[in-house]
Parts: C-alpha cells; structure tokens; sequence
C-alpha cells in the first residue's frame, strides 16, 4: 500500500493498535525534550516511576522559559535540572544556549524519528521530517521510561503546495493562511503533512516556522518531508550524517487535501485574541503601533533576524514604540553578531532581549495599557503578554520590521526592494553549552531548593462523583486562562502555590469557591483547553478538588492531560445541553463503569443529561486509579 509520510513513521514506530483514523494505537518515542517550565514536573514524575536510567535514543532538557531569574525560584529550578539530568542520562541544555525547539531543530532532530516533547510547541521537528509531538509532562516522563505514547491514530491533511512565495511574504504568512482556513479546532486528531512542488521552495527553517504554528490549529502534528534541502539544512549544521530520504510513496493517500498556491499568499497578520482571526496587512493598514517584538520559537531564526536587520539598517525605530529582538537560539545570537546584522539591529535601537522565550509567555516586555503589540510569535491569547487590555497580532518578521519603523501597521510589499537572505551554506557550531550526562550517574546528588515541592497524587475515582459545577466557560478557552503564566511561572514547580491562580483571569473567585466547594465540575464549550502543553491546567484543578470536566468539545493534549491526573473529562451528546448546567447546580455522575456514555443528573434542576467520552481501555483503567502516577505506583507495587 502506497503511505504517506506520517503513516510511514507511525507503522515503524508503532507498537500497539491498528493504523485507522481514531483508533487508540502506541508508539515508540526515539527522542524527548522538556523545557524547564514543564520540565521540573516530568522529571519529578520520572523519579516517581523508580527507573535508573532514561531509556530513549537520547532526551534533551532545556531551560529557555524562566531565565528571569527575579528570585531564587527559576535558579533552583534550573540546578535541580542540571543535577536530575546528569542522574539519569539527560542532556543539559544550558540557560543561554536558546529556545528548546530551535536549538533542539539546529542540533538533535532527525527526520524519520520520533520525538515526544512537553511542550505545545514541539511539532516544529516536523519542519525536518520527524513526527514530534507536544505532550504533557507525565505522558513524557512515560516516554522517558520506554514506554510507548498512547494516542488516537492522526487522520492525514496534506497540505498540496504548488507556486513559489513572492517578496515581503513568508513562511509566517503560509501558516497564517492555514489557520485562516482550518481555524484554531480545525487540527483536532490530525497531522498536516506538507507536499507538492511548493515544498522544494521553502528552507528547513522556514518550514519550521510552519510546523511550529501547526500547534494552533489544535493539530496532533505537521511534517515536511525530509528531501535535499534537509540534507542542506543538516549538513549546514555539520549533521549530514543524520539525513535520510523520507518522502510519500507516489499515489498515497490522505483523509483531506488543501491546495495551497504559495504565490497567491498575501502578507497577513492574526488579530486580537486568536491565531485564526486572519486578515491581510493590507486590510490593517494604519493602525498605530505602540510595540514590536522578533522572536519566539516561531520566527527567531537566523535568516529571521537577518532579513528585520536589512530592513531596519541604517534607519531607527519610530518613537512611538518600542522594538524588542529575542534571537532563537545562541547559534542565532553569535552569527547574528559575527556577521554584523546585530550590530545594525542594536543601532536601529532595537532593544536586545535574552535568546528565549521571554515575552512570548509574559516574562518580560509587558505592551503598555491598550497597546497594539506586533510580535512574531504563535499565540495573540488575551492577557498573555502580561497586560490585560494589549491588542497582540501575529505577523511575520518583514511585518513586523517594517512596522517599527513606520510606527504603524504598513503593507510591506509598498516598501521597496526585498531584502534576499539565504540560509547559510554552514551555521556556526558549538556545542559547549549543552552538558552531557555521565555513563554512570547513580552518584550524582540531586540539588532540590525550597522552590521545588512535593507531586500531589490523587485517590481513586470510586463510584460516583457528587460535585457542585464551579465555573461555567465558552468556547475555546486556553490552558493560558485556566492556568496562566507568565509572572506566575516561577510557581510551576510547587503546586499548592499555583494553583491559587487558576482561572484568575476569567473568574477571580474561582480559587475561592473552589476551595469552599471542596469538590467541584467544571463545565466548558468547544476546544476546551486549547494551546499549551501545562499539564498544571489538569494538574491544579484536580489539587483544588475538581474531579470532572464536562464540555462540548476538547483539545487533544489537554484531554490526555486530564486523564493523566484523574479527572473524568466528558462531552454532552447534545450541544445544547450545555444550557442546562449553571454554577452552583449539585451534579452527580455514575462513574461505576466508564465502559459506554454516561449519565449527568443535575440534582439542582432536576434533569438528566447524556455525556460522553473517547476513553480507551486503558485511559479507563487509569482513571479509575486515580490517574497515570497512583497506576503506576499500583502497578510496580504488584
Ligand atoms: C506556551 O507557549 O504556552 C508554552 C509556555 O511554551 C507552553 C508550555 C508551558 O506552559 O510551560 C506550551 O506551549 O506547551
Ligand atoms: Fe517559548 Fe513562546 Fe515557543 Fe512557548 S511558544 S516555547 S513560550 S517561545
């Protein structure tokens, strides 16, 4: 049978189930990366699972999202990192050395591999031909351990690009054009797969970028396929070795197709609040702009920053905004400086920000009150930034370049000559700031300051849940509003503390009431849970006592996550039935057998309402003990 590329990785990975569309199935995880956010918890959880040594092809930690560094908290975690790591056979991506999915693209990813990553945003390996997942902590530590991921067999998109990109259009406006058309929940259960002429035109990196914002579109994954410009790519960075061929066998086939001409793409830009609220720059024009900022794993690239140098050279920042420039990665940051585009950058003044995430995830850069924010980043979800009236869009790097010098919102393709970069036929490598672990680490002492507390473990599930409903939210809410980040990020690593903050920006009583509630359910819409990766978006609520959430529909790692914590996660049959739950309303459910659909039966307003879920066997058994880590301590117990 002719396979496309995903299904090609997938069956030589596969270790359980069968290969149709949504059917459970495993598989084997040659690669893992945390970052140091998501990363405390899973190697606390790695811990927890008694194994001495990682058993993965290699694993990479990084620290990339705290490195403000305002008190003891982000250092502790970052010893704790370096020590656990060289314990049980980890790489150590040190602080500096850049944004995990850059860095881990420029020096680890493999096409043809796998790779499990605690992080959303982990997909941006597909832009060299791996399937590379985001995943939660625990599902990760699992991966760690050898254990084969669990998840619903992808249906297959693939993305037929034909034509070439024209100038001041980008690999950032390409996959703003998917979002545009697919929309934030249009991914749920689907890898995009890149192929037709087009795919030829684009550079690793570029791809990249798509790959990386495939996460918006709630995708399970995106993949390109790994062909002589990946063989460039690898061999550019010394790696040619770790090229093979991977392509889609003539006449595969695929679940949908989307024809895409790249030379129709127009510069585009994701207006306030969602990546999928897409509009031409051109239809934005004039907008006043009040802050600008070039980074994040997106668009951080060598050619990324190099282009926004070219057209910023010899010219300055408009003096109603601010222009911030996060490099992707140290190989970003010293290239950028050998080859003078920092130094043109610098005296455009453009402020130099640290080579990580920052103010993509509100460490840093706040926008001012009602700010129109341009940033080259993934995510426009309100409040993130760190103020809560910002107006954040979307755009690529050219955008955004020229838009800090206009001091408004300007159609790039008005601005003269394109400046052409071409990725470099070597980048300059150097590995010095990654530690690699010892042979033997059983004597490596773990250093554990007071920032890192104990894993809260659940009881079991028991036979019925009896719970009042505790809030009750709309459509696509994101792991950012039930657990945000940013200036709270340093309490990733202590649960009691962070989880006072859930929903803080939707409800600011939520912890309250569901302190005083004791247990408590949640009820969402559509897409609930979308975006990032936090398992602490399971994790805290179920700390606070919620046991169950009920909407109408979720999104992909957030379900896997709440499962992995013990909380019953169930959609209405009917839609409409999301009516009939208010805050406060007493709910009782069955849950004596979680085999089929199960009843709601709101005592307050004395209705019965049908829910259902996509539970596998297994993903029942570990409810039913109270979630991943109480199975697995039951397990290794017996
Ligand atoms: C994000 O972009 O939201 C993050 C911060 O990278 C998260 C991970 C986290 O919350 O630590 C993600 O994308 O998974
Ligand atoms: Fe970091 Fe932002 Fe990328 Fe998340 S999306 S990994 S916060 S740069």
């Amino acid at each position: 049978m002719s396979l496309n590329i995903t299904r090609k990785i997938i069956k030589a990975h596969l270790v359980s189930g069968e290969m149709t569309a949504k059917s459970p199935i495993s598989i084997k995880m040659d690669q893992t990366l945390t970052q140091d956010a998501t990363g405390t918890m899973a190697y606390l959880q790695f811990e927890a699972l008694g194994i001495p040594r990682v058993r993965t092809e290699l694993s990479v930690s990084y620290v990339d999202h705290n490195t403000l560094q305002q008190d003891y908290k982000n250092p502790d975690d970052h010893i704790f990192l370096q020590t656990i790591a060289a314990k049980y056979g980890i790489v150590f991506s040190r602080p500096g050395n850049g944004i995990c999915h850059q860095v881990h693209l420029e020096r680890f990813g493999k096409p043809g591999k796998t790779l499990l990553g605690s992080d959303s945003h982990t997909p941006t390996g597909g832009g060299i031909g791996m399937l590379a997942i985001g995943a939660g902590g625990l599902d990760v530590a699992m991966a760690m351990a050898g254990e084969a991921f669990r998840l619903k067999m992808p249906m297959v998109v693939k993305v037929n690009l034909t034509g070439k990109l024209q100038p001041w259009v980008s690999a950032k406006d390409v996959i703003l054009e998917v979002l545009r058309r697919e929309t934030v929940k249009g991914g749920v259960g689907s890898v995009y797969e890149y192929a037709g002429p087009g795919v030829a035109t684009l550079t690793v990196p570029e791809r990249a970028t798509i790959t990386n914002m495939g996460a918006e579109l709630g995708a399970t994954s995106s993949v390109f396929p790994s062909d002589a410009e990946t063989r460039k790519f690898l061999k550019a960075q010394g790696r040619e070795k770790d090229w093979v061929e991977l392509v889609a066998d003539p006449n595969a086939s695929y679940d949908r197709v989307i024809d895409l001409d790249l030379s129709q793409v127009v510069p585009l830009a994701a207006c306030p609040h969602m990546p999928d609220i897409v509009k031409p720059v051109s239809e934005l024009e004039n907008i006043m702009v009040d802050q600008v900022m070039i980074g994040s794993c997106t668009n951080s690239s060598y050619t990324d920053l190099t282009r926004a140098a070219r057209i910023m050279k010899g010219k300055t920042v408009h003096p109603r905004l601010s222009l911030g420039i996060a490099p992707g990665s140290r190989q970003v940051l010293r290239m950028a400086a050998d080859e003078g585009a920092l130094a043109d950058l610098v005296a455009s003044g453009a402020r130099l920000l640290e080579n990580a995430c920052g103010p993509c995830i509100g460490m840093g850069f706040a926008p001012k009150t009602n700010a129109v924010a341009l940033r080259t980043s993934n995510r426009n979800f309100e409040k993130r930034s760190g103020t809560d009236s910002a107006q954040v869009y979307l755009v690529s790097p050219e955008v955004a370049a020229v838009a800090a010098i206009d001091g408004k919102f300007t159609d790039p393709r008005k601005w003269g000559a394109y400046p052409e970069v071409k990725m470099p036929e070597k980048f300059t490598v150097d590995d010095s700031m990654f530690i690699f672990p010892p042979k033997n680490g059983a004597d490596v002492e773990i250093v554990r300051g007071p920032n890192i507390a104990a894993l809260p473990i659940k009881e079991e599930m028991g036979n019925q849940i009896q719970a009042k409903a505790v809030i009750k939210v709309g459509d696509n809410i994101t792991t950012d509003h039930i657990m945000p980040a940013g200036k709270y990020l340093p309490l990733r690593s202590n649960v009691p503390e962070y989880a006072k903050h859930v929903f803080e920006g939707v409800d600011k009583d939520f912890y309250k009431r569901a302190v005083e509630m004791k247990q408590s359910i949640i009820i969402g819409g559509d897409n609930y849970g979308q975006g990032s990766s936090r398992e602490h978006a399971a994790l805290c609520p179920m700390y606070l006592g919620v046991k169950a959430v009920i909407c109408k529909s979720f999104a992909r790692i957030h379900l896997a996550n709440l499962v992995n914590f013990g909380l019953l996660p169930a959609t209405f049959k009917n839609p409409e039935d999301y009516n009939k739950i208010e805050v406060g309303d007493e709910l009782k459910i069955n849950v004596t057998s979680l085999d089929g659909d199960l009843v709601v039966e709101n005592l307050t307003k004395g209705v019965k309402i049908p829910v259902q879920h996509t539970l596998s066997d297994e993903d029942k058994v570990i409810l039913k003990a109270g979630g991943s880590l109480s199975y697995s301590k039951k397990m290794a117990a017996a």
